[in-house]
């Protein structure tokens, strides 16, 4: 008796340019383009093995060892139900020998290596690792773009940890959503000097979830239109051309100046809402000194802060000034954890 069953895994990626606000919430197509680093090193992954099998009696799915509801018409349903209509038109329609692995129920379970639902984009590593893991088991010839398709309709952000590197989610105009996808802006290799360093300010479960908050801040700010229409659309430019250039000032400018804005339209939100605390604004303060001087010295910066759904920082920048970041971060936030990975794409603090 063959066994059907692939493994695959997917990291967390960290947006630039934020993804806040949905035109359509069934099929999550967003109201503004948004560009984001995809993690390249093995601590912020999900990892999902999939198995097909004609004696299960339903589709079931285990996160972290903890059964989930698959509800009918969720998105864990949807996305399990798209992969298999492509398994069925794009395999065992043109291929009668193939078997109907898309008729069989599956079993899905999937391990983060990271804290779920910290403002960590837990669900971004964890759809996309779906989507691939179903991919291998039903052997589609999908590419990466084609699968964010189906990963976005699981969670927005989740569409861009198709691609390693530095990845754009085009909000697309159709209203089937085929063509909001993520295209590669440039692999990793492009620009290997740009690293991330993660500082855990708080690990906790966050207070407002990304797609409640969002869907709010539609519905109630003034300052997201603004955003949506004037705003983003020439900042995906600018920070586009920054990356093929490898303009670290250009980037870092336009980075910081996103996240700003994500958490002014946040606190634009009626009733408002609030992701940062006092520990991120005290690296906020950090980083801004810190670029104040060099700006004085070269008219360079040297460092992006970025923040998501939470309070938790990332700081993008050059590898070669990680170190003095890192011990800039430790001189003032006094460390619970040592610090993974400075070199890598990655690096954790326990801050505050
Ligand atoms: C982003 N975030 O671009 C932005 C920045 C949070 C802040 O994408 O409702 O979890 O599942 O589509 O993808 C978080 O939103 O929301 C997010 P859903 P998702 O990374």
């Amino acid at each position: 008796m063959a066994i059907y069953q692939a493994t695959a895994s997917a990291p967390v990626n960290i947006a630039c340019i934020k993804y806040w606000g949905k035109r359509d919430t069934k099929l999550i197509l967003p109201t503004n383009s948004s560009l984001s680093v995809t993690l390249d090193q093995d601590h912020l992954r999900s990892t999902t093995t999939a198995r097909a099998d004609p004696s299960f009696e339903r589709d079931r799915l285990w996160l972290n060892g903890t059964e989930e509801e698959i509800k009918d018409v969720g998105r864990l349903a949807t996305c399990i139900k798209e992969m298999k209509r492509i398994r069925r038109e794009v395999v065992e329609a043109k291929d009668p020998q193939a078997p109907k692995l898309s008729t069989f129920p599956v079993h899905i379970a999937s391990h983060n290596n990271f804290p779920t639902a910290a403002g960590l984009a837990s669900s971004a590593s964890g759809f996309a690792a779906l989507v691939s893991a179903l991919a291998a088991l039903y052997e589609l010839p999908s590419s990466p773009s084609e699968l964010s398709v189906i990963a976005r309709q699981g969670s927005g952000s989740a569409c861009r940890s198709l691609f390693g590197g530095f990845v754009a989610w085009e909000m697309g105009s159709a209203a089937d959503g085929h063509d909001s996808l993520a295209v590669e802006v440039a692999p990793q290799s492009h620009w290997p000097e740009m690293h991330a360093l993660i500082c855990v300010v708080s690990d906790d479960k966050k207070g407002t979830s990304s797609t409640s908050g969002m869907q709010r801040t539609v519905e109630t700010s003034a300052l997201l239109q603004h955003r949506i229409k004037e705003v983003v659309p020439a900042r995906m430019a600018e920070i586009t051309a920054a990356i093929k250039a490898r303009d670290f000032d250009a980037f870092a400018r336009v980075t910081m100046a996103d996240s700003n804005q994500f958490h002014a339209v946040a606190l634009d939100t009626e009733p408002p809402i609030f992701y940062m605390n006092d520990v991120s604004r005290a690296i906020i303060a950090l980083v801004v000194e810190y670029n104040r001087v060099a700006l004085e010295k070269t008219g360079k910066r040297k460092a992006a802060y970025t923040f998501d759904a939470g309070p938790n920082a990332v700081i993008y920048a050059p590898a070669e000034n990680m170190r003095e970041i890192v011990s800039l971060i430790v001189r003032y936030f006094p460390q619970k954890d040592a610090f993974k990975d400075v070199f890598g794409l990655f690096g954790v603090a326990g801050v505050g």
